[in-house]
């Protein structure tokens, strides 16, 4: 315990020396609060305004710092800074949740975010994934009904087994998504023991110019651990920030996970012809089309000092894509370009990139300016470009835009189907062929427990169909559990 006369005095947000924290300011020791009393108003003040709202999905999460470090060269992919051999990145990852609220338990079942920041040369890189390759739909216009049908119904404020069931089965594109997420990698042991995904396909560029589509693999080198069902549902009253405390105190003890970062890489001209749409956010590459090459190693060996300031406002963005990384077509990734800086500047205000977790560690140079909460200053000569005094000017040596051909009418169909392209073949093949027996028997005990909590007879039929449909083994079985009591 520190000794009192050890410790500084308390001051005010404005470093004025306070009286007191234990008496408000009033006429006698009995007598009325004085409103003059400057500092009870601005602790009530501040207390009143600390809360920032939490993110609309991936609410609840945690995370640390780190170091990328290069451990095979794919320079003949890429010319990003951070990918170059040799080349050591300081990171800032964040783990999550995806349908609960921020006091909601680390133990429900649900994909997990797998948020990556780099602080590269040519500044932030954000590869913001999760622990799934896929997801449950392929068109940015169906994210925010999905994620409704997840979240709490409308009037009772309860999450409602009806509603994913009702969404999930009239989406026929969420199967390889759902067949995931009702397996064991719908409840990681911890963070720890998860894998990350872009599950996007990207572009690579390398130093001639040359294209590639990449999907990017992070392998957890903790090894794969999960909490069954009905451990999880126990766990979830026992301590709801299992994954937090978890994390923080491995990093704590010394005991700094990493993960190995692999990525699959499509020639650019493959992707016209491949047998499934390359874009296609529902669909994996097999690997043994396309084989994993190894990237390097992220480690994460530092907490964050304070957990508001740099997890509560760190903001991720698929947007940030450094030279030598690109966008694809996959409309879902298109989609998100927008939506994370717009959700940032709402949430955290516009100012947000100068926030200490967002603040790029190479220069600054853009023309941005004042806004609230603004605090470092423009460096531009002139606050407009062009300008003759000084600059900032863009000089287009990094070979913009990571771009590809398009051509065609305004139209709103569906994204186009190649030669495999089905919704039932892949998550078929996963249940078949990546899953054990008792991975199966699982499987089947999962769905059967979600189905059986509150899913109305149409959509419990319709779900039957749905889970025959991925294989029919399955389905039946999930029926005979569901109907058998
Ligand atoms: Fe997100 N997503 N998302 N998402 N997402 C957000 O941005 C969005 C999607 C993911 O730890 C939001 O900062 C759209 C796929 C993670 O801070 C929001 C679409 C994948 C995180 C948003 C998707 C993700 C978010 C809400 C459909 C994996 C937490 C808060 C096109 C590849 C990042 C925020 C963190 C957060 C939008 C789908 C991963 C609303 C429009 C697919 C890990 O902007």
């Amino acid at each position: 315990m520190t000794d009192s006369s050890q410790v500084p005095y308390t001051t005010t947000n404005t470093g004025i020396p306070v009286e007191s924290d234990e008496h408000s300011l009033t006429v006698g020791p009995d007598g009325p609060i004085l409103l003059h009393d400057h500092y009870l108003i601005e602790k009530m003040a501040q207390f009143n305004r600390e809360r920032v709202p939490e993110r609309v999905v991936h609410a609840k999460g945690s995370g640390a710092y780190g170091t990328f470090r290069v451990t095979n060269d794919v320079s003949q992919f890429t010319k990003a800074d951070l990918f170059q051999p040799g080349k050591q990145t300081e990171m800032l990852a964040r783990f999550s949740t995806v349908a609960g609220e921020q006091g909601s338990p680390d133990t429900w079942r649900d994909p997990r975010g797998f948020a990556l920041k780099f602080y590269t040369e040519h500044g932030n890189y954000d590869m913001v994934g999760n622990n799934t390759p896929v997801f449950f739909v392929r068109d940015t216009i169906k994210f925010q009904d999905f994620i409704r049908s997840q979240k709490r119904h409308p009037v009772t404020g309860l999450r409602n087994n009806d509603m994913q069931w009702d969404f999930w089965t009239l989406s026929p594109e969420s199967a390889h998504q759902v067949a995931w997420l009702m397996g064991d990698r719908g409840i990681p042991k911890t963070y720890r023991h998860m894998n990350g995904y872009s599950s996007h396909t990207y572009m690579w560029i390398n130093g001639g110019g040359e294209k590639f589509w990449v999907k990017y693999h992070l392998k957890t080198d903790q090894g794969i651990e999960f909490w069954t069902q009905d451990e999880a549902d126990e766990l979830a009253g026992k301590d709801a920030d299992l994954h937090r405390r978890d994390l923080f105190e491995s990093i704590e003890s010394g005991n700094a996970p990493s993960w190995t970062m692999y990525v699959q890489v499509m020639p650019f001209e493959d992707a016209a012809d491949y047998r499934f749409n390359a874009f296609d956010l529902t669909k994996v590459w097999p690997h043994g089309d396309y084989p994993l090459i190894e990237v390097g190693r992220m480690t994460l060996d530092r907490n964050p000092e304070d957990f508001f300031v740099h997890i509560e406002q760190a903001a991720f963005e698929p947007s940030n894509m450094v030279p030598g990384i690109g966008p694809s077509p996959d409309k879902m990734l298109l989609g998100r370009l927008f939506s994370y800086p717009d959700t940032h500047r709402y949430r955290i205000g516009p100012n947000y990139a100068q926030l200490p977790p967002n603040r790029p560690h190479s220069r600054v140079d853009s023309y941005a300016k004042d806004g609230p909460m603004r605090y470092e200053p423009s460096r531009a000569a002139r606050p407009y470009a062009p300008n003759s005094y000084g600059g900032p000017a863009a000089r287009g040596q990094f070979g913009d835009p990571a771009g590809w051909q398009v051509a065609g009418e305004m139209v709103r169909e569906a994204t186009k189907r190649h030669r495999e392209d089905d919704d039932w073949g892949q998550p078929g093949t996963l249940v078949r062929t990546v899953l054990d027996d008792a991975a199966r028997d699982r499987l089947v005990s999962n769905v059967s427990g979600h189905l059986k909590q509150g899913v109305s007879g149409p959509v419990l039929e319709r779900a039957f169909q749905y889970w025959r449909n991925i294989d029919k083994t399955i389905g039946d079985r999930i029926a005979a559990q569901v109907k058998g009591g």
